[in-house]
């Protein structure tokens, strides 16, 4: 693949004043907890969407999209809520979102590469905003880079442009993940107050792989679905007086159920609570080295996510039986779900068969091949050149 850099020279006639990168992420459990105040436990991926650039003396965002094949034009100051729409809305949104915070931003010439699949619930856009996002901070000096509370605000800034920009009501955890996770740790995020940990996390020495299958589903973050499910949240919750579910303790959980005006609030609520519990569970059960109770976890919170919270696919769902069905100690879709990712937990020497167990399944149903790869946990944004 030809690199950002010089892409960027062919397209926009100069070398670029430096190359910033971000990942793209699974997260380990903890769903649809983050607009619940609730905890999650991303891992960075190894897989990083680059942004070469060069800051401009003007207004304009000039952005040129490697996957697109195309080069947009955007004055910063037509961006706003819904403009401008479509893949440019998480770079110029970005750029947005910095100027609301005060931040002293100017144009940018940006050339985008990447080697997160897009769609695919591994966080791309997300991997976008962070990549911009580090890039300006470090042009017009805003200094976002400097330390995690730093980077937790250049985090908020690309919440901001996702939700208001590109319009897709989403919680933080993807842009945590890609600003605040460490190589070789998952990063236990409290969603309530931005509290992070970092928690080991190295399979090899177990034996042990993480496998990411890519259903190929498609999957939408900004249609309805996404949406429904975060509206519930807050329905139940204001039904039950609380701020977030994240105040529902587990041992509370049944009498606030009975409180509920219906099955579909019921059964969200407690998928979040459970899932919290299970995130909690996963992190005692890491730094006790016991994998059987982690992949345990993961196919419980699997179970939650399709039967209670209704938010997996028959891909997601086959993908799991398959792995698991191969020696997997445990696999779960990961993400927001409708389409996209699964990982499983398990022995280095089944990988090869549980990929050809997915293989098989797919073939069987006629659906398209899905692309089944191993990670480990990558490292945070920064500037690469
Ligand atoms: C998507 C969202 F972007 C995240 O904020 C999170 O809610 C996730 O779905 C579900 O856990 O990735």
């Amino acid at each position: 693949m030809t690199s950002a850099a010089e892409t960027h020279r062919d397209v926009f006639g100069s070398a670029p004043q430096g190359v910033w990168s971000a990942p793209g992420r699974v997260n380990l459990i903890g769903e649809h907890t983050d607009y619940n105040g609730g905890l999650a436990l991303p891992i960075a991926l190894p897989q990083r969407t680059t942004a070469a650039c060069s800051p401009r003396p003007d207004d304009l965002l000039r952005v040129h999209s490697a996957h697109e094949g195309e080069t947009v034009e955007v004055p910063l100051g037509e961006v706003g809520p819904g403009s401008p729409e479509g893949w440019p809305a998480y770079v110029a949104g970005v750029l947005w979102a910095l100027r609301e915070a005060g931040g002293a931003v100017r144009g940018l010439d940006v050339t985008v590469t990447s080697e997160v699949p897009l769609g695919a619930g591994l966080s791309s856009s997300a991997a976008l905003e962070c990549a911009v996002g580090a890039a300006a901070s470090d042009l017009f000096d805003l200094g976002l880079l400097a330390d995690a509370a730093s980077r937790g605000r250049l985090a908020d800034a690309c919440v901001r442009a996702e939700n208001e920009v590109a319009g897709a009501a989403t919680g933080g955890m993807d842009q945590s993940a890609a600003l605040l996770c460490q190589e070789g740790a998952a990063l236990l995020l409290d969603c309530r107050d931005g509290a992070t940990e970092q928690v080991p996390f190295d399979l090899e020495a177990a034996g042990m792989v993480l496998l990411v299958t890519d259903t190929r589903a498609a999957h939408s973050l900004s249609d309805g679905q996404y949406e429904q499910r975060r509206r519930a949240c807050e329905r139940a919750a204001h039904e039950l007086g609380v701020q977030t579910l994240r105040e529902v303790a587990p041992g509370g959980l049944e009498e606030a159920l009975a409180r509920l005006s219906g099955d579909e609030l019921r059964r969200r609520t407690r998928h979040v609570v459970t899932e919290i519990a299970r995130v909690e569970a996963a992190v005692g059960a890491l730094r006790a080295g016991d994998l059987e109770e982690v992949g345990r976890l993961f196919t419980a919170s699997h179970a939650s996510l399709r039967d209670d919270y209704e938010v997996s696919c028959a891909e997601l769902d086959v993908s799991v039986e398959a792995v698991e069905a191969a020696g997997a100690l445990g696999a779960r879709m990961t993400g927001g779900g409708f389409g996209g990712s699964s990982i499983a937990l398990l022995p280095a020497g089944s990988a090869e068969a549980a990929v050809d167990a997915v293989g098989a399944a797919f073939a069987a149903r006629g659906w398209a091949e899905p692309a089944c790869f191993r990670v480990t946990a990558g490292g945070a944004a920064g500037r690469d050149a």
